[in-house]
């Protein structure tokens, strides 16, 4: 009996423990890279244990002032105080025109203010009244804001608080996150759950997570979000959706994020208040300019629309056989009075003609064809955004050839931060360098270096700006994993500053997110940077694209060829068949390299000078092509693809060994996602195997592992459920 007692009070006592809340249960994640540790003794000298904010309050001082406190509170353990004049090491938020009479360094401040525009902030330190300060100096609120949030950045990564001099401001003025959320809260391309935005309870009911959300944006400067998907809905621009659009901008506000909508060309045709959608019919142009003064009586300082027309089945002006320019200028002049914007997507892929005709053409050509024309037709107001590559999204691509052909117009970058072809939530692919490869890309134009990012900077002192497709859910860690965090952080650090380095991002995020030790840096980093490239070899090689599983996308599926458009198969992208693979883009092809300026297109034109990660993006070649490697291009497939796979475990096995490093709930979910990983790493590598090898008709290099399955089995895989369709 005793016995039994006691293993009855051991389990209850246990039990009672484990309810207990203990430091590693709070990390799910949702902290995201916000999480202020405690610094080490070594690093609490001179951190302000005192905040001043000077000058008249205002909503984004006191977001700064609020997240100062909430900062300094977990880095040093003890609230700082609110004081009306400056104590030694206080932190110091002033604009330029605030900066206090007894200020040591005012005229220098002063002086680099003058460079930092709108946005820009300088934290340096300083003496006041003779008293050592550091100042966060900003020509507006939301500059010190951003201020307040670099400095807790330094801070976090160890930093010492006498040595942060911080002087920045954003190369962009546009740095819009677009959620592709639907108003039943579902999230297309979404894998961290439902949308954050509770649309049913909204505007009454104000979920504390869009502060949270509000903060982890403004820690990165991104500066506005379009709330609903680009696949819009009429009701979107209905009363009751206005006024909950209107309760998310009055929370978002604070932090320097204006809310944009995505809206649905037929709109006022659907409502049934006017008779057609033809842009350049008056009665429409009269309906959206009324849209417009109603949406800005609810959201004063409302950003503008997003649109996506004529693509993918949805309706626009084509319809009406007008043109993107027609349907986008009518738009920007209802929100022009307002100094509203419109962004009007470039992401089509065949016009009305050619699809009725049913002519064979090169999807990745559309986009170009359909607006070079345009080039210098549009509104002031309207911004053409372009996806990175020309076809969606995929593992690789090259930079889109629309960047720097329209010298005309200001064009917006458009990223997809949700990895919708990179294996979801499930697989770790850091994208910074896939970010960072595509701004860095050289596109030549007029001969000299001019990289894609340069092409984004606005034209003829018109704004340009960059758009990434959010990966935010409801799910606790936002983003469905810890690793796709980092996904959102690269997105938005390099939304500021297009310079920077993608390896210098994931060392920054994951101190932040996991710890500055550097026996854990180096390796979470060390995965991180090879994490794209082995996704790229074990999905799509050698410049393959599009293989994906139909509509999900998860998976391989190479072999589909019976969808309703040609160019929505597989078989149309990599056309293997018994004398080669790969779709010939050059003259004796669809010449889509004649679509980037002469110097990179002689360069794409030969596969010789072709870099191998983009071959077959460009060339269609024999199996036994001789690759630099000195293999075949059929031997050199499946090493890539034995790469990928080698590489997922070697992600796998480097996780392994940070387990002293990162607390248990963290390390366990990482820990099966990149074992999952490293499954379906092998299914894609074997599936795509079987089928090429089916198609070339050539025996596995010597030494080379079959696969596991049939053809047949692969190909009888079958995912109905799928998320984010
Ligand atoms: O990548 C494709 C997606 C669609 C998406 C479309 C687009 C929102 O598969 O889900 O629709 O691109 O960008 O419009």
């Amino acid at each position: 009996m005793q016995g039994l007692f006691g293993r009855l009070w051991a389990a209850l006592l246990l039990g009672m423990l484990l309810c207990l809340p203990t430091h590693a249960a709070a990390e799910d994640g949702y902290q995201l890279w916000l999480r202020y540790q405690p610094l080490p003794d070594a690093q609490r000298a001179q951190v302000a244990d005192s905040i001043l904010v000077l000058g008249a309050d205002s909503p984004a001082k006191g977001a700064a002032r609020a997240e100062l406190q909430r900062g300094l509170h977990g880095l040093l353990g003890k609230a700082p105080g609110i004081v009306a004049k400056a104590r030694a090491n206080s932190v110091v938020l002033a604009r330029g025109a605030e900066l206090p009479a007894g200020l040591d360094a005012a005229s220098a401040v002063r002086e680099q203010l003058g460079k930092l525009g709108d946005e820009g902030y300088l934290v340096r330190r300083a003496k006041l009244d003779g008293l050592p300060v550091t100042l966060v100096a900003a020509n507006t609120d939301t500059g010190l804001l951003y201020g307040s949030f670099a400095w807790l950045r330094e801070l976090q990564l160890g930093t010492g608080a006498d040595r942060v001099a911080l002087a920045s401001k954003p190369a962009l003025p546009l740095r819009v996150l677009n959620h592709w959320d639907n108003l039943d809260r579902s999230v297309e391309r979404g894998y961290a759950g439902q949308s954050i935005w509770n649309w049913w309870e909204l505007p009454h009911i104000i979920d504390p997570r869009y502060t949270d959300y509000a903060r982890a944006n403004a820690s990165l400067g991104i500066n506005g979000t379009v709330l609903n998907n680009v696949n819009s809905k009429a009701e979107v621009l209905g009363a009751p959706f206005i006024a909950k659009a209107a309760a998310i901008a009055d929370v978002l506000r604070p932090y320097g994020i204006r809310v944009y909508l995505s809206v649905r060309w037929s709109t006022p045709l659907e409502m049934k208040q006017t008779k057609t959608a033809d842009p350049l019919d008056p009665e429409v142009a009269a309906w959206w300019k009324n849209k417009a003064d109603e949406i800005y009586r609810t959201i004063p300082d409302f950003g503008g629309f997003l649109v996506k027309a004529n693509s993918e089945g949805q309706p626009g002006p084509q319809d009406y056989r007008r043109n993107h320019a027609d349907g986008a200028n009518m738009l920007a002049r209802a929100v022009a009075p307002h100094k509203g914007i419109v962004m009007w997507r470039a992401f089509v892929y065949a016009s009305p003609e050619e699809s009725k005709a049913g002519k064979a053409h090169d999807r990745a050509v559309e986009g170009y064809d359909q607006f070079i024309p345009l080039d210098g037709k549009f509104d002031d107001n309207v911004l053409v955004q372009v996806k990175n590559g020309a076809i969606d999204f995929q593992p690789r691509e090259p930079a889109h050839p629309m960047f720097g052909a329209m010298p005309k117009t200001p064009l917006i970058m458009e990223f997809q931060i949700t990895k919708e072809y990179l294996g979801f939530a499930t697989h770790l692919a850091y994208l910074g360098p896939m970010f960072q490869e595509t701004l860095e890309f050289d596109t030549r134009i007029g001969g000299s270096k001019v990289t894609v990012a340069d092409t984004i900077q606005g034209k003829q002192g018109r704004v340009g700006g960059i758009a990434g497709v959010a990966n935010i859910g409801a799910s606790r860690s936002w983003s469905g994993s810890i690793f796709d965090q980092s996904n959102w952080y690269v997105y938005g650090r390099m939304a500021w500053d297009q310079g920077l380095d993608s390896r210098a991002v994931a060392r920054e995020w994951a101190a932040q997110t996991f710890s500055p030790e550097p026996k854990l840096l180096d390796p979470v980093v060390n995965i991180m940077m090879r994490s794209r490239e082995a996704v790229v070899d074990y999905m799509t090689p050698l410049g393959l694209n599009h293989v994906m599983g139909s509509s999900h996308h998860h998976g391989p599926a190479p072999w589909v060829d019976n969808l309703e458009r040609a160019d929505w198969n597989p078989i149309y992208y990599h056309r293997a068949a018994r004398d080669g693979i790969g779709f010939d883009r050059t003259a004796s092809g669809s010449n889509a390299v004649a679509q980037y300026a002469p110097e990179v297109a002689r360069r794409f034109a030969d596969p010789k000078t072709t870099p191998p990660e983009l071959l077959l993006w460009f060339h269609r070649l024999p199996w036994d092509y001789r690759m630099p490697s000195g293999r075949t291009l059929w031997e050199e497939l499946v090493t890539r693809y034995d790469h990928g796979v080698a590489e997922a475990a070697a992600m796998q096995a480097e996780w392994q060994g940070l387990k002293p490093f990162v607390d248990a709930e963290r390390f366990a979910d990482t820990a099966q996602r990149l074992a999952q990983q490293h499954v379906e790493a092998q299914w894609w590598r074997d599936a795509s195997i079987a089928y090429f090898q089916d198609r070339s008709g050539l025996p596995l290099p010597a030494g080379v592992r079959k696969p596991a399955h049939s053809l047949e089995h692969y190909k009888s895989i079958r995912f109905p459920y799928a998320p984010g369709i």
